[in-house]
């Protein structure tokens, strides 16, 4: 007798927490709906992130760790201490470095802008921003991967800085060699993504001619193909860029 009360006991305890579980579910997911309501009717801001609701980005500038669990597209990759980079970084891939009379003391950055403007940009201008550092796990679709340091603009600062809030606001982003022989095609999440960096370092010092001086992408969501080297142009696009290895059958997204 006194055992069955013992479970009656039980039973209605479990009943009860059920009930609670459920009532718990019922209102947080009201508050998840209405929260959702709440952001997508935020207006969009029209700055460089104005695809994203205010409450986002402030989110997403104060907590990057969450961002990076639930939103995919923009998740961070895994950086490590300067003392695991590779001394000796390897050099692979030399389309678009060629050209004999290329002079990287007389480059300029060509970017292009909307209403068929374009402007030179200096590699100093650009040492003039803040600078970024990044040592992560480069990754070439041929099946090598080394630790590797780099440093440069973050592609994000470097839109801002330049008032490019409409080009940015478009789907792509191309880049090309000076002899437009390489070139590359970027999609605008991927390209204004936290890590993405204009580089002009290795290893703290100025890039060298194989790596490739004095300008060249850093996009550690994507695999190497994609980290132009020398870069002579930048320009925007709301239809996809052309892309070297794109066009010789690897994914256009090709990411991790
Ligand atoms: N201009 C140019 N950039 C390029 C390439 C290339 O052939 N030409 N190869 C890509 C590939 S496949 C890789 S893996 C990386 C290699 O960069 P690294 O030479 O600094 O290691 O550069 C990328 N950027
Ligand atoms: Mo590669």
């Amino acid at each position: 007798m006194k055992e069955i009360k013992i479970e009656e006991k039980e039973v209605s305890k479990y009943t009860r927490r059920s009930w609670l579980a459920f009532v718990n579910l019922f209102v947080l997911s009201g508050a998840g709906i209405a929260g959702w309501r709440g952001l997508s009717t935020q207006p969009l801001d029209g700055g460089i992130l104005g695809g994203i609701p205010t409450p986002l980005r402030k989110g997403l500038e104060t907590n990057e760790k969450l961002f990076r669990s639930t939103f995919n597209n923009l998740k961070l990759i895994k950086e490590y201490p300067k003392s695991e980079a590779a001394k000796k970084v390897r050099v692979n891939g030399a389309v678009g470095l060629e050209e004999a009379s290329f002079e990287p003391t007389q480059w300029t950055l060509d970017l292009q802008k909307a209403d068929n403007k374009s402007q030179s940009i200096t590699l100093v201008e650009l040492k003039k921003l803040p600078k970024t550092e990044i040592i992560y796990n480069f990754k070439c679709i041929e099946g090598w991967s080394q630790i590797s340091w780099w440093g440069g603009v973050r592609f994000v600062d470097f839109c801002n800085h330049f008032g490019l809030n409409k080009e940015a606001q478009m789907q792509y982003v191309g880049m090309c060699t000076p002899d437009q022989e390489y070139y590359v095609g970027i999609d605008r999440e991927s390209a204004l993504h936290p890590q993405t960096i204009l580089a002009y370092e290795m290893n703290g010092k100025p890039l060298i001619a194989e790596h490739d001086a004095p300008l060249r992408l850093i996009i550690p969501i994507k695999y190497g193909v994609k980290s132009l080297k020398r870069i002579g142009s930048i320009y925007f696009d709301n239809e996809k860029p052309s892309d070297y290895w794109a066009e010789r059958g690897y994914d256009y997204y090709i990411g991790h």
